[in-house]
């Protein structure tokens, strides 16, 4: 099948994956994901306690897309892992792929829940570009070169699956950021977490929309910053990269690989497409590939060329 790629030392059947978010929260919507064709999906991330998330709305549609500011919304690492059985169980029937993103404070908070989810998961995805997990809104891990690397080096050491970390294009300098945690060891990237925060006014209550005020960007529309962060990470590092950002259609995905990308994510799409969307990107990527007499290999980084 020409689909069929291996990454991190992994064959997937396809490289069309769920991207952490709203999508994966329980193992039902990530099963009806898997049986709609995709190669892997990944949790909502994980963190060590119990967390409710911040107050409603969480998330409202915008030109474009969506602001989400969900909060971190889990039920806390142990909590979670009879969960993830579940769910893993009826993956790998299906031949699909897990992917545990997890979250923390710190490093010591990310070894804990590394440590734990480890042997649950295919993959670890360490979510360094999650805007709440500090307490204020806006920063992140992934702003800061030396705070990625201790998080990617210390979670390395504790673990055995592959380690790939999901990076935040809310920065000056993406390459700086993705070289340090190829450095640490890191063995891929995802690319990239949602884009500002931005915000909204209703004007007839004069207030912001949003409970938190602020929310992240995701959809059609943060596409193109997605593929020049996709294409500045390619011309930095070695390891693979997993583009996501806006992707709705089998065009979205290729562009991805173009600049870079050996596999793609898609979370909001499915808002747009519905969970056919995973099939149907798929089928787009194949037709494209067919009629160009190309494989996947030919097109991943061709732009650099
Ligand atoms: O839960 C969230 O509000 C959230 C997270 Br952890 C994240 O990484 N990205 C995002 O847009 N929202």
């Amino acid at each position: 099948d020409i689909l069929n790629l291996n990454l991190f030392g992994i064959d997937f059947k396809n490289p069309v994956f769920l991207a952490a978010g709203v999508m994966g929260e329980t193992g039902s919507a990530m099963r009806r994901i898997a049986k709609n064709g995709a190669g892997a999906v990944c949790t909502k991330s994980i963190g060590i306690e119990k967390k409710p998330g911040h107050n409603n709305p969480t998330m409202v549609e915008v030109e474009g897309g969506f602001l989400n500011a969900m909060g971190l919304p889990n039920p806390g690492i142990d909590e979670y892992i009879d969960e993830i059985e579940y769910i893993r169980k009826q993956m790998k029937d299906l031949n699909v792929k897990v992917i545990g993103s997890i979250y923390g404070k710190n490093e010591k908070e990310f070894e804990k829940v590394a440590e734990t989810i480890a042997e649950h998961v295919d993959l670890i995805e360490l979510n360094i570009s999650c805007p709440h997990a500090g307490g204020g809104y806006g920063s992140s891990i992934g702003q800061d070169c030396n705070l990625s690397h201790k998080v990617v080096s210390t979670v390395k050491n504790v673990t055995k699956v592959p380690v790939i970390a999901k990076l935040t294009p809310n920065v000056t300098d993406i390459k700086e950021i993705a070289t340090s945690v190829e450095d640490a060891g890191a063995d891929g990237i995802t690319a990239i977490n949602t884009l500002g925060p931005g915000m909204v006014i209703d004007i007839e209550s004069k207030k912001p929309i949003l409970g938190n005020i602020y929310g992240g960007m995701s959809g059609k529309a943060v596409k193109p910053i997605a593929i020049k962060n996709v294409y500045d990470i390619y011309s930095a590092v070695e390891i693979p990269i997993i583009g996501v950002g806006g992707i709705t259609t089998g065009s979205d995905a290729i562009e991805f690989m173009m600049a870079g990308a050996s596999a793609v994510q898609v979370g909001t799409g499915v808002y747009y497409r519905g969970y056919e969307i995973f099939n149907k990107i798929n089928d787009e990527i194949s037709e494209y590939l067919l009629k160009k007499e190309l494989k996947m290999s030919d097109i991943i980084g061709c732009v650099h060329n």
